[in-house]
């Protein structure tokens, strides 16, 4: 009897397993191929590792991530990563490297999300979430020219798998961490369960907490342009979370907005609130990466996003033929900048 109670027990376990992996497939998207859709592109120069994460300024400065190593993704460079900055006011825009000043170890730079603040004095700040041997930690520059000067590194065991950050001010931030566990079996585990196990930080140098959580992998973050509302791609679960900052910075969760595809980090148009979204149309053929049938791209918007019925509507869409697992879009003065986690990056016309 004993044996038969172990053997229907073991039974049900594997048919569990199997379940949630074919589950595992259904929310990577592993099936899914996308008509082209493509817009008038350019390959930026110099980028050929990655722009994970891209932002624009007011001004039309967009700064860009570069060199991304991640475990478990391809890295085609075996140089550090670095920080580009490029103005799109110029007739003919192009990124200049930044030249890091101060004591940060360039040979470990392994840069992913970033979120630029300004101040009330105009003095622009860049966050910047570092992974120097697969570890996690936040530093702050101050950008003056085409220098960045480091300020701080910040670590905390609540930033333990820190993808995207959304500044909120000159020392503090939200961040996003991407894995309920940092060690990856664990966190494994939790994603085959179905756990909504991942969270969003709240960091000040006063008080740091989780100020969200129940999300299956929370990725790209950012605010409002009026600063009242923060939107968080839960990526694994194809949606975009708004949540409303409330007195003491806690975070009211509002709704859910559906895009039917992985994005990874947001972009937030500074005059439209209009949300622009990078996106993996098939994660699974961006873990399983094979040259010969790439990870495609694919670019989101989402209009009235705060209305009762946002209009999300695909941009862009490319079979990785032209440009590789995109991971994030920024629109600026009828220009779209795409870049992706390893690949190139490109900038489109949307006029
Ligand atoms: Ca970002
Ligand atoms: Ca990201």
């Amino acid at each position: 009897m004993k044996k038969v109670l172990v053997a229907v027990a073991v039974a049900a376990f594997a048919a569990f397993i199997g379940y949630r992996i074919l589950k595992l497939k259904e929310l990577s998207l592993g099936s899914r191929e996308i008509p082209l859709k493509h817009l008038n592109c350019h390959y930026i120069k110099n980028i050929e590792f990655g722009a994970e994460d891209i932002t624009i300024l007011k001004d039309g400065m967009a700064f860009m991530s570069t060199g991304l190593k991640y475990p478990g993704l391809p890295s085609f460079s075996d140089e550090p990563g670095k920080i580009y900055a490029m103005d799109l006011l110029h007739p003919k825009p192009s990124p200049v490297e930044l030249q890091i000043k101060g004591d940060l170890d360039l040979r470990s730079f392994n840069p992913h999300g970033i979120s630029v603040f300004v101040d009330e004095d105009d003095s622009v700040y860049l966050f910047v979430v570092n992974h120097p041997q697969h570890k996690s930690q936040v530093e702050i520059f101050h950008f003056v020219e085409d220098t960045l000067v480091h300020l701080k590194t910040i670590t905390h065991p609540l930033l333990h798998s820190v993808n995207d950050i959304v500044a909120v001010g000159v020392e503090s931030f939200y961040a996003t961490n991407d894995h309920s566990f940092p060690n990856d079996i664990l966190h494994f585990l939790v994603i085959i369960m179905g756990l909504p196990w991942c969270d969003v930080i709240y960091y000040s140098p006063e008080d740091v907490r989780v100020a969200a959580n129940g999300f299956m992998s929370s990725n790209g973050i950012n605010i409002s342009p009026d600063k009242r509302y923060i939107y968080v791609s839960d990526i694994l679960d194809h949606e975009i979370d708004v949540f409303e900052r409330q007195r003491g910075e806690q975070l009211v969760y509002i709704k859910s907005v559906a895009v039917g595809s992985l994005c990874d980090n947001i972009e937030v148009d500074h005059r439209t609130g209009d949300i622009w979204l990078g996106c993996h149309p098939n994660a699974g053929k961006l873990s399983n990466f094979d040259p010969n049938d790439p990870p495609g791209s694919e670019v989101i918007q989402i209009k009235n996003i705060h209305s009762k019925q946002p209009v999300v509507t695909q941009v862009y869409a490319d079979d990785g033929h032209v440009i590789i697992g995109s991971s994030v879009a920024a629109a600026y003065d009828g220009k779209l900048l795409i870049g992706t986690v390893f690949h190139k990056a490109l900038c489109c016309s949307l006029k």
